[in-house]
């Protein structure tokens, strides 16, 4: 086997999800979502800013899709909106909602595209927000409902199936660090919020298995491989815990039913007490047969432990702060080598995508319009010969959606930062692809890389 190139049957695609380019928050009998109240919220975008209109994706999806097609994009990774398709959280469907799903998958597979469909991408409906949202265990009930609802209007198109996307970011941003809506910062709650996250994955797999037999499932992790800064103890230490915490605590439920065992006593001083929300049966239900695992490859995380440097060094650092991201991440593509064979040798997964990768630059068009991201083009270069080399050792890897499709907004930092492959003038609502896109459109084609 020649893995100089990607086999034909690689699949490459893009992402993005529902809140983050959709706009048209207001109508069509969508519902508030959490994160719609959370940027009204003073101070917690940082530019102010909201998804009331982002991409218009919502008016737009089908010159989005006709250029995925000029792009040569085999797959679109894409969520549903929540409160768009079920308004009051659980019960009946809301028929426009469901219809705009609808169109953009018959229009995907007309351009011969394949829809990958995530279920939850972070916009919670606001009413269940009010009941507790991840902490109420009830969520994980109306979860499998609402999934059960989707296959069962979406099942007979869409084959491949995304419980969640990004567990540690629902839980840790969103109830432990307050970065991310709901903006609870409690340690507890983080856990709790977690527990019932993974906890809904198993019961919407069992949902999606006993709705057909022939779809793919599985989850989206977002997976950091942890190295120490030195052989120190301290330093072995933090990287344990911070493996542990990051990506331990999601994969162990899912792929062997148990939590990782190191770090029970540190979650349960962090909860003050037992982890008294965990039932039992639960960590056998989050272990659920799934098709693939999708990761979510952005960078890596350096280790030090506090004692190296008089307790002021943070846990996590940067060896090389000269190839930063606008996000401040460190340009990694080892990392991704690394991690997929650790995966794949420890958890062996069905098959192995990488369901996000990509990187935010501010590259603008230039006087003739062209967007020359040259950064971003060096970037996925190096992440494809990561994949490569993985590929070559043997790893289950079966396909890669680039993040982001379009730029977007970005979460907690708004607008502020550009991932897309393809740039979007905000006020005219004007896509340009970027020189990026047409590298990507050519490695698809010819699977070298350009
Ligand atoms: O934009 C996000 C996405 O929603 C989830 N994964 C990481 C991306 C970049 O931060």
């Amino acid at each position: 086997m020649n893995w100089k190139a990607f086999p034909q049957d690689f699949l490459f695609g893009a992402a993005t999800s529902s809140f983050q380019i959709e706009g048209a928050t207001d109508v069509d009998g969508r519902s508030a979502s959490i994160w719609d109240q959370f940027c009204l919220e003073e101070g917690r975008i940082a530019d102010g800013s909201d998804g009331r209109r982002a991409c218009e994706h919502y008016l737009r999806y089908r010159d989005d899709v006709a250029l995925m097609k000029r792009l040569n994009l085999q797959a679109y990774r894409f969520s549903l909106a929540w409160p768009r398709v079920m308004p009051r959280g659980t019960g009946p469907i809301n028929e426009k909602g469901i219809t705009f799903y609808e169109r953009l998958v018959d229009e995907l597979l007309g351009a011969g595209i394949e829809p990958w469909v995530t279920l939850y991408h972070w916009d919670l409906p606001a009413v269940l927000g009010e009941r507790g949202g991840w902490l109420n265990r009830d969520i994980t009930q109306h979860f499998a409902e609402y999934t059960e609802k989707m296959v069962a209007r979406l099942g007979d198109r869409v084959k491949h199936w995304i419980t969640h996307n990004e567990p540690w970011c629902i839980a840790t941003l969103g109830y432990r660090k307050g970065e991310h809506a709901p903006g609870l910062k409690d340690p507890r709650s983080g856990w709790i919020a977690a527990h019932h996250v993974l906890l809904s994955h198993g019961l919407a797999m069992q949902a999606i298995r006993s709705a057909r037999s022939d779809l793919q499932a599985g989850i989206v992790l977002n997976l950091t491989p942890g190295y120490a800064a030195s052989d120190s103890l301290p330093d072995q230490e933090a990287l344990r815990r911070f493996d542990g915490g990051f990506n331990r605590w999601y994969l162990d439920p899912v792929f062997k039913g148990s939590l990782p065992s190191d770090m029970i006593a540190e979650v349960e001083e962090e909860c003050g007490g037992a982890l008294d929300f965990v039932h039992s049966g639960d960590l056998s239900l989050m272990r659920q047969d799934m098709d693939f695992l999708g990761i979510n490859y952005y960078s890596r995380g350096i280790l030090r432990g506090a004692e190296d440097a008089a307790g002021q060094k943070p846990p996590q650092v940067i060896l090389d702060p000269v190839d930063l991201t606008d996000m401040g991440w460190e340009v990694a593509p080892q990392g991704l080598t690394d991690l997929l064979l650790l995966v794949q040798n420890e958890y062996q997964p069905k098959a192995l995508y990488i369901t996000e990768n990509g990187a935010a630059y501010d590259e603008a068009p230039d006087a003739s319009g062209r967007i020359r991201d040259d950064r971003r083009i060096r970037y996925l270069k190096k992440h494809a010969a990561a994949m490569l080399e993985a590929l070559e050792q043997g790893v289950n890897l079966k396909g890669y959606f680039q993040w982001s499709l379009l730029d977007n907004f970005e979460w907690a930092y708004g607008y502020q930062k550009r991932f897309g492959m393809v740039w979007v003038d905000y006020e005219t609502q004007e896509r340009t692809p970027k020189d990026s896109a047409y590298w990507y459109r050519d490695l698809i084609q010819q699977r070298i890389i350009p």
